[in-house]
């Protein structure tokens, strides 16, 4: 009889360990296989094995990676022909050693574009032919070397603005709208097997879903590739509506496109006065905008953050035939540039993992969610 004790107390503690490493193993990557993949964008600490608690939450918890700066133009060819690959390179080789579906972040973009770019020796504007030369030039270099390793393209990034216009940068200045085709089909002619998307922020406003779904459709008609809409999700509290959002996912499908959701956070303080994403849109510092600088979220607000997530993650299954990837713009709060965005030295909470690396509660629930659905 008490060998028979000793033996079921062994096999409950048994049991429970197995229990509780099944519930420590659930990672949201697992969740949500079965629908899209879940992302996260890497940082250099990241890609140096600097900061390895972070390394080790992307490796449980997500299935695909995207660079948050470095394979930016101005740091890929920061003089004219001369590359600066180290970086990229082990971004790639990480996302290779761990099987992730991999996001080359982004070619062709207005900001974080080196100046010399544009313009001749004089400082002049540069001709159509020369633009077009440097462009396909940087385009095809980047996306030939990771060719069959970076899965998927952001080879335009932020070129409409919300009223439908064209965003008047350099690119459109010099080439007008054909500067966007003529990216995606550089970017193909480099790698075939590679899917590109065009990615923009708030591309639920009405004339941008316009603007955007003619862009697609038109590509379509000319057969220029494009696989899908990376929709930045840098969204507050309050801004945009569920159904802004749905509408966009909609309309982007329907004019026969995969979307991803790129670049999610969920901004848990104060909206600012004016809502953009655009990097050069900065404002002046306010204390009543930054109400919780002590590292610690009221009750009510963390309710209300975590509502947005389940909301928008519900939305995202609900859609998910269309949905390829969500992916997240970092990984702990410490990381985020919402922390200086609109406005410098705020603390903010908008992911998934607090500034020490801990899972919030709202990971759980998400995956919860997930097998729910
Ligand atoms: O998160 C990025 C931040 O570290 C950079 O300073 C900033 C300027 O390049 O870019 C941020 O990422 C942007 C992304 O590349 C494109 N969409 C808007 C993002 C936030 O500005």
């Amino acid at each position: 009889m008490k060998k028979r004790i000793i033996l079921m107390t062994l096999l409950g503690l048994v049991s429970y360990k197995v229990g509780a490493q099944t519930k420590k193993s659930a990672s949201l990557k697992q969740a949500y296989a079965k629908d899209f993949y879940i992302g996260t964008a890497l940082n250099l600490q990241h890609i140096h094995d600097k900061d390895k608690k972070g390394i080790n939450i992307i490796k449980k918890d997500f299935s695909s990676i995207v660079a948050e700066n470095c394979m930016k133009s101005m740091f890929l060819q920061p003089v004219e022909g001369q590359f600066f690959f180290d970086d990229a390179d082990k971004f790639v080789a990480f996302g290779q050693q761990n099987n992730m579906f991999t996001i080359g972040h982004t070619l062709v973009w207005h900001s974080q574009a080196p100046d010399w770019f544009f313009v001749d020796k004089d400082g002049k504007n540069v001709s159509a032919d020369v633009l077009k030369q440097r462009m396909k030039n940087h385009i095809q270099t980047v996306v030939s070397r990771y060719k069959g390793k970076i899965k998927g393209w952001d080879v335009v990034n932020e070129a409409i603005m919300e009223d439908g216009s064209y965003r008047k940068s350099k690119f459109y200045e010099i080439l007008g709208e054909e500067f966007i085709p003529l990216a995606f089909q550089w970017a193909h002619e480099a790698d075939p097997d590679a899917e590109l998307y065009y990615n923009d922020y708030n591309e639920w406003h009405s004339g941008k879903v316009q603007q955007i779904t003619k862009m697609i459709k038109d590509f379509k008609s000319r057969g220029i590739r494009i696989d899908g809409i990376g929709m930045q999700a840098h969204v507050g509290l309050d801004y945009p509506s569920i159904e802004e959002y749905e509408k966009a996912i909609v309309a982007y499908a329907n004019a026969g496109v995969k979307v991803s959701v790129t670049e999610l956070e969920i901004s848990a303080l104060p909206s600012p006065h004016r809502i953009s994403s655009n990097v050069a849109d900065t404002q002046a510092y306010e204390k009543q905008l930054n109400p919780y600088n002590n590292g610690i979220l009221p009750a009510d607000v963390e309710a209300a953050w975590e509502k947005r997530y389940l909301d928008f993650f519900s939305l995202f299954l609900k859609h998910k035939d269309k949905v390829e990837r969500v992916t997240l713009w970092g990984v702990t709060d410490g990381d985020s540039w919402k922390n200086d965005f609109p406005i410098v030295g705020r603390t903010d909470y908008p992911l998934l993992f607090d500034r020490k690396y801990k899972e919030k509660p709202i990971v759980k629930k998400l995956i919860h969610l997930a097998k729910e659905n």
